[in-house]
């Protein structure tokens, strides 16, 4: 049986990266809901309805688990979808605890980069209030990154302009850890680590929600014995523009890692 790992759009595909480098002999089906990216700008209740709708259509292809790889489908349906269904569901979780470890020493600040919706949404008002008890968290939303991100607009003077106008007035001496907040933006690792103070460090959640994954396989006896890593590539509009999309977004993240 497969993994099956969803987002709006491409980006839970850093995601996939990242589960298909720690588990070579598993095979994955990747579900971008092409008819509904990008959700972080819209209606709750709405965003509530397209994750159900996607998962269902996900746990139709028989997997053997689920990688909600996006945070703000996380924060608003993985509750209903563990109710719902008796796979094990993995999540995402912004990086904030690690970050704030990290920065324990230094006391340096931590710097949340996420789509609207997760930072206004209670589960994480309550991640940042169970871990940061020192007040030592501050959040930027991101709105039109995953735009540019869908677009494959990675590089280039419109999204160095699109930081320059994020970064312009944020004092970024206080800051030791940038946490990206959504599965969108480890697209941007690179660009960041250019366009950001060289002592600040870039971390992302993909990997607490691989160790997850793992840890629950393992419970299960499922680790996948003869996989090979094959993934399955579908969308919920069936472009088959985007489902050309999908590998080379995969590609260039290998690409950027060998680098
Ligand atoms: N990739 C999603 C996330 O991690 O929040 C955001 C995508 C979107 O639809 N805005």
């Amino acid at each position: 049986m497969k993994i099956g790992v969803f987002d709006s759009g491409i980006g839970g595909i850093t995601v996939l990266h990242e589960a298909m480098r720690r588990l070579p002999r598993e095979d994955f089906i990747y579900f971008a809901d092409t008819l509904h990216v990008p959700y972080g700008t819209k209606p709750k209740e709405d965003v509530l309805q397209f994750v159900k709708a996607s998962a269902e259509t996900i746990v139709q292809h028989d997997v053997k688990a689920l990688v909600i790889a996006c945070n703000t489908a996380t924060s608003i349906a993985i509750n209903a979808l563990r109710q719902h269904y008796a796979l094990p569901i993995v999540g995402m979780e912004p990086a904030v605890k690690p970050a704030i470890e990290m920065n324990r020493a230094s006391g340096k600040r931590v710097l949340v980069f996420a789509t609207p919706l997760t930072l206004k949404e209670s589960k994480y008002k309550a991640l940042v209030s169970r871990v940061d008890d020192a007040g030592m968290v501050d959040s930027i939303p991101l709105p039109d990154l995953v735009r540019y991100c869908e677009s494959l607009v990675f590089e280039g003077p419109a999204i160095r302009d699109y930081f320059a106008g994020i970064l312009q007035d944020v004092d970024l001496s206080v800051y030791g850890t940038v946490v990206l907040g959504c599965t969108h933006y480890p697209f941007y690792r690179k660009l960041l680590s250019e366009l950001l103070p060289g002592h600040i460090q870039i971390v992302d959640g993909s990997k607490g929600t691989v160790n997850r994954l793992i840890q629950l396989l393992q419970e299960r006896g499922a680790l996948g014995q003869g996989g090979s890593t094959d993934v399955t590539w579908l969308c919920s509009d069936n472009s088959p523009a985007y489902l050309r999309k999908m590998p080379e977004a995969l590609a260039m993240l290998q690409r950027m890692e060998a680098q």
